[in-house]
């Protein structure tokens, strides 16, 4: 481009906004969850010119809530690995969008939250210029301030000639390892300048590559497999590594050759259960007895004001977020620590597991790997004991109930365990044998179950996207919004509300502070929601396929018809009576 000579007649001249929806279709964004407001006017129209002209775009879904879009989004990138975009609107939309860019943040999933910013000229100097009532109230000093805690990247586009640039320079950040949320912002006048198209330059994904992670140094490998070589009592906790199906397979594959306990703690993304050396979701009991421990992709391996490793234990800790720079306190061990591909470092470690064996070690092995089949063996009779339990009318016991819902899944399935005090009854009683098929956010944000389920069944139309929640995660998933957008397009998603009459969690933290307080006394936990709801009539109100149940004996039938209507193409909303808090 050469900016000395006048700006050329016979190029092709449009809107930023217009270069913008291209760009966004070279950074491979699919899918543009939006909700809409006066900011974007220069990019609904650019939308319906290129739709006009033929010319590729992403697709766009309305979502009435910021919370499904945000949501769905994460569902998305937790299914493809690749961020979408999603538009929301000025300082308010971004206010609305925080809690799941908390939760896309902690989950590593990449996202590209756009957001205008109220037009800067009053005066009609420029096309964009203010308006109306809300231009005048709706510039904070500091929009992205109500999103930053959560972001990896921000930026307020300048000028429409740098879009595609900033637009690739936003995908290399959220999608480099370890991935997360980045934020771009703009402003009507700059949405509306007009551009040459040669003036707008292309940045190719080949040519800008994200980063990924990569193996460990050789001598750390070394190190940690001289320790496992005489470890009596070897250890492995994860929480998330189930994200790559490959690092799922590596800790398989190193636990049986090593005899190496496997637990998930605080689990996010499921390895396969189905490991002869997977042994449960909390290593409290045995972290106090491990000599050699590996913490692999983890955030929270165990609470230790309730745990405590032995002083003398020697601990490797491998991720690709071995800082957690987004964590002001991180403190747990690790003698050696590697950052990069976990499934990629441990396949070192096995190699040079496999060219060191001594047969002293591998009969410890095998010693060890009888004493872990036994504790799997236990540990599945512990579950099928809960389940048989099948609660009371009004009371169903949640084990029960997911015990007769995993009858009716596929390997494939996901279940998205927003179950709050009742997640543990999900994990134990439906174990999966596939990486990533029962998932949780890292954040604490409630609401997410019902969008991440949405995005995850746009991304994978054929499997079957279960999201089970308690009541009160029910109420903060802004339902209405969820089961619009199940609705308008055609995104069949299976919800069961877990209703233990309101918010167990609260009450639980309150009886663990004070075991013997006030509130206990009083029997007064302020944690009761309304009794008489009749969740059923909010997916009704956008055509789903309800059922309330309350009778154990019913839950199996009860299943089976909902299960069935979701996989016939609509979306079911099961609302259960569990044990009461
Ligand atoms: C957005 C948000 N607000 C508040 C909380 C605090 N919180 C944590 S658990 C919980 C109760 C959840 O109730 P429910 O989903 O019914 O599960 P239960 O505790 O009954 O098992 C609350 C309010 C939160 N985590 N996220
Ligand atoms: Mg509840």
């Amino acid at each position: 481009m050469d900016t000395s000579v006048a700006r050329k007649t016979n190029v092709p001249d449009f809107a930023t906004a217009y270069y913008l929806l291209e760009g966004l279709n070279e950074i491979g964004i699919d899918y543009l969850f939006c909700n809409f407001g006066t900011d974007h006017a220069p990019i609904i129209d650019e939308m319906a010119h290129r739709r006009k002209r033929g010319e590729p775009m992403p697709g766009v879904l309305r979502c009435p809530h910021e919370n499904t879009a945000t949501h769905m989004a994460a569902g998305y990138a937790l299914v493809t690995g690749r961020g979408q975009g999603v538009l929301v609107h000025v300082d308010v939309g971004t206010a609305n969008s925080a809690n799941g860019m908390h939760n896309l943040f902690r989950s590593r999933l990449p996202v590209l939250l756009m957001a205008g910013k109220a037009p800067y000229t009053v005066n009609d100097e420029l096309v964009g210029s203010r308006d109306t009532y809300v231009h005048f109230v709706q510039e904070p000093f500091d929009q992205a301030s109500l999103v930053r805690p959560y972001l990896k990247w921000e930026w307020t586009l300048p000028s429409g000639v740098v879009v595609k640039e900033a637009l690739r320079r936003a995908s290399s950040i959220m999608q480099s390892e370890p991935c997360g949320p980045v934020y771009l912002m703009m402003q009507r006048e700059t949405l509306t300048q007009h551009w040459n198209a040669d003036e707008i330059r292309r940045y190719p994904g080949e040519r800008f590559a994200p980063t990924s992670g990569g193996g460990a140094d050789p001598k750390l490998v070394a190190q940690l497999a001289e320790k496992i070589l005489t470890a009596e009592n070897p250890v492995l906790i994860t929480g998330y590594a189930g994200r790559h199906a490959h690092a799922s397979q590596a800790i398989d594959a190193l636990a049986q050759f090593a005899g190496i306990a496997v637990y998930e703690a605080n689990m996010t993304n499921n390895i396969s259960h189905e490991s002869p050396c997977f042994v449960g979701f909390s290593a409290d009991k045995a972290v106090p007895e491990a000599d050699v421990g590996l913490l692999v992709d983890v955030d929270v391996p165990w609470f230790p004001s309730a745990v405590q490793p032995d002083e003398r234990s020697f601990w490797a800790h491998i991720d690709i977020d071995i800082v957690k720079p987004g964590s002001p306190m991180w403190t747990f061990p690790g003698n050696i620590r590697m950052q990069g591909d976990s499934g990629r470092i441990l396949e070192q470690l096995l190699a040079e597991l496999k060219a060191k064996a001594t047969p002293r070690f591998r009969d410890k092995t095998a010693a060890r790997l009888d004493r872990i089949k036994t504790a799997r063996e236990e540990r599945i009779a512990r579950a099928a004991k809960l389940a048989a339990d099948k609660g009371k009318p009004g009371g169903i016991n949640p084990h029960y109930l997911m015990a007769e819902l995993g009858k009716l899944l596929d390997d494939e399935d996901i279940l998205f365990n927003e179950a709050v005090t009742n997640a543990a009854a999900v994990l134990m009683q439906i174990p999966r044998r596939l990486p990533n098929t029962t998932v949780r956010v890292g954040g604490g944000g409630l609401g997410w179950s019902g969008g991440i389920a949405l995005g995850a069944k746009l991304a994978a139309p054929d499997r079957l996207m279960v999201q089970i929640c308690g009541d009160g995660a029910f109420y903060f998933g802004n339902p209405s919004s969820v089961f619009a957008v199940a609705q308008q397009y055609k995104l069949p998603i299976f919800s069961i509300v877990m209703d233990n009459t309101g918010w167990n969690a609260v009450k639980q933290s309150t009886l663990r502070v004070y075991p013997e307080g006030e509130a206990k006394a009083a029997n007064s936990f302020e944690s009761e929601l309304a009794p008489n709801v009749h969740f059923t009539k909010v997916g009704e109100a956008f055509g789903a396929y309800a059922e309330e149940v309350s009778d154990p004996a019913d839950v199996p039938a009860v299943l089976a018809r909902c299960v069935k209507e979701v996989r016939a193409g609509r979306a079911a909303l099961l609302h259960a009576r569990v044990t009461k808090l």
